[in-house]
């Protein structure tokens, strides 16, 4: 085993090309054998094995910076980078993290997990480096997914315009996470197809040449025929016209090749360069290559087969696809809008269903919201189906372009809290404090299938202004779930799930479960628990929650987003004065970053389960 000796970089530089060949196969089965028991980013990292090995072998890293875009396919580079045997940890809590970290390696420039961010690490990096005169190489690695992010563009105007020594590796293997999208994305393919025209034009003009007498003849018309697409003949026009060097397309699989033209490209201290390298999303494991979107990103499965070890029953992205696609069979003023997520959010059976009114923009998230402000203003009802970490990025758009003008606009806010093993560039923890600032908006949180539904239902027919729906990553509780059996959904009413004189808990979503958890445990002690469930985090049912207070003399608050601005500290500021002292304490997340492991490792760690929840009720209480 070759990959038994890589203990770090250096050992990798003493490889021949052959053993880098085979190191790249024994590279791919360790990530086989470990993400299969695990889950992760496994398409996207298999399909850059060979360019993380050609990166690393031709750049002086860590001295030259490797920015890798959105981290996900940086698995390779954690195993070649010092990190083979505590990459059997990643993703687990306080093992490795699945992106890159600072904290983590030197050989991580930057810690990431959203996307589009490495043009723009790359030109501050490669302009830190030229005003401290320093000498080392700034490589970009950027998907063509995450190419069609605005920040890309924002920081590609840039580097065209300052020309720093920068090199941009576009890997491009056709795919976001599901089928690429856009002009920039057809574009690529055209770059693509030029190229293997431009093989068959010059082999089929060898041949014509060579037949006798009427040869020249057919052979001028051809010459003619093939003018015509001239525009195919000089490919990556678009980056050169911004003054950014293109060489491509290059076969990313191919090591020789790789090491060829990054050794031709570092010696070119001069301007940006951009290398187009084609990669296969999956490459080596025959289930990843047939299902790239299935493999990008996926929970423990079988190697032998490819087949899921997980227990799926509906989740709730599933019911809110589902849901939206039935009602959008009856209302066609109904749009769903996706940024890059048809998959993650359950849109696939919207789009196969009303493809003419579904919207995948591409990862453009602040776009997606004011495009969907727009299809509002002329009388449409958009739903844009969006995790909770990236609508952070559209935080100026929901203010600007929808809150100021009330437009009827409808967040499927997936993902909320905390969402696992992806860590705290994923979780959802501060959408409550986000929208629940911005006037105009009503949030929604359903605690089970049917209660989104019939939420989706209600937003469907709201037209005073933006909704907004917040529920969690996986299952939903789908007992009482049936397609079409909607029903009527009032905002602002509190519901009590449970009667109980001794102390009431107030909360939504999937802490609605551990409520009743914590209401269990204290009825061992004789501690009869109120449990009410929100519904509506804005506009709260105020009097309704007084109400209660007043009848159980004390409660806590209890949500899976962080408490600071959070609905917990809605409630305590909304409520009259003289109720406050009645709150025992606001649970949720603290003003920290959340790190990655299960959601009951973390709800521990941060005494938000049950058991801890039940520990400091009691003693407060006392
Ligand atoms: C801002 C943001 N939106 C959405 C995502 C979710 N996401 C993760 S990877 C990915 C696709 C990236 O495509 P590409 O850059 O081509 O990389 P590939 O996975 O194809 O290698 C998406 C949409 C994200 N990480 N960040």
């Amino acid at each position: 085993m070759i990959l038994e000796r890589i203990n770090g970089i250096r050992d990798l530089r003493k490889l021949s090309i052959d053993e880098l060949n085979t190191l790249a196969g024994e590279v791919r089965e360790y990530i086989l054998d470990v993400i299969s028991g695990i889950g992760g980013h496994l398409a996207s990292s298999l399909g850059v094995v060979e360019l993380s090995i050609a990166l690393h072998y031709v750049f002086n890293t860590p001295r030259d910076k490797i920015i890798w875009d959105v981290g996900h396919q940086c698995y390779a580079h954690k195993i070649l980078t010092g990190r083979r045997e505590a990459f059997r940890t990643i993703r687990q809590y306080k093992g490795l993290s699945g992106f890159p970290k600072i904290c983590e390696s030197e050989f991580d420039t930057f810690d990431v997990g959203h996307s589009s961010t490495s043009l723009s690490l790359a030109c501050g990096m490669a302009i830190g480096r030229d005003l401290d005169k320093k000498s080392h190489k700034v490589i970009a690695v950027i998907g063509d997914g995450s190419l069609t992010g605005g920040m890309a563009f924002e920081a590609l105007n840039q580097i065209g315009h300052l020309q720093n020594d920068i090199i941009i590796i576009l890997n491009d293997n056709e795919h976001s996470i599901s089928q690429n999208v856009g002009a920039l994305s057809m574009y690529l393919t055209r770059i693509i197809s030029g190229t293997m025209y431009n093989r068959i034009r010059r082999k089929s003009m060898e041949i014509v040449k060579r037949i006798p007498k009427v040869g020249t003849i057919i052979f001028q018309l051809l010459y003619r025929f093939f003018g015509s697409f001239k525009s195919m003949i000089v490919p990556g026009q678009l980056f050169e016209d911004m003054g950014i060097r293109y060489f491509g397309p290059i076969n990313g699989h191919d090591i020789a090749q790789l090491l060829e033209i990054f050794e031709r490209v570092k010696r070119i201290n001069q301007g940006p360069k951009i290398i187009h390298v084609l990669t296969k999303k999956g490459k080596g494991y025959l289930p990843a290559e047939m299902k790239p979107v299935q493999f990008h990103g996926i929970g423990p499965f079988d190697k032998a087969t490819g087949i899921s070890r997980e227990n799926k029953s509906l989740s709730y992205s599933e019911i809110a696809g589902r849901t939206l696609a039935h009602l959008a069979d009856t209302d066609a003023k109904i749009v769903a809008v996706t940024a890059a997520m048809k998959q993650g959010t359950g849109l696939f059976e919207f789009e196969n269903r009303s493809p003419e009114r579904f919207f995948d923009v591409g990862i453009a998230e602040q776009h997606a919201v004011t495009f969907a402000g727009a299809l509002a203003a002329c009388g449409f009802k958009p739903f844009v189906s969006i995790y909770s970490t990236f609508l952070q990025r559209a935080v100026d758009q929901l203010i600007h372009d929808i809150g100021i003008m009330n437009l009827p606009i409808k967040l499927l806010i997936d993902r909320a809290g905390v969402v696992g093993q992806d860590g705290e560039t994923h979780h959802g923890l501060f959408d409550i404090a986000i929208l629940k600032n911005i006037p105009n908006f009503v949030l929604l949180a359903p605690s089970s299938g049917e209660e989104l539904r019939d939420m989706i239902f209600f937003a469907s027919r709201y037209d005073r202004g933006p909704v907004a729906i917040r529920y969690p990553r996986g299952n939903a509780d789908s007992k009482n779930f049936r397609i079409g059996d909607y029903r009527k959904f009032r905002p602002g009413k509190i519901k009590r799930l449970t009667a109980g004189g001794d102390l009431a808990i107030f909360t939504f979503g999937d802490m609605v479960s551990v409520a009743f958890q914590i209401r269990d445990k204290l009825l061992e002690k004789r501690i009869r628990t109120t449990i009410v469930n929100l519904l509506t985090i804005k506009p709260l049912d105020v009097k309704g929650i007084e109400r209660v207070i007043g009848g159980t003399g004390c409660c806590i608050t209890l949500e899976n987003g962080i408490i600071s601005g959070g609905a917990g500290e809605y409630i305590l500021s909304s409520i009259a004065a003289p109720l406050r002292k009645n709150i025992l304490f606001c649970a949720g997340f603290p003003d920290r970053f959340i790190p990655h492991g299960t959601g009951s490792e973390l709800f521990k760690e941060f005494g938000v389960d049950a058991d801890s929840l039940a520990r400091r009720i009691l003693k407060q209480m006392k």
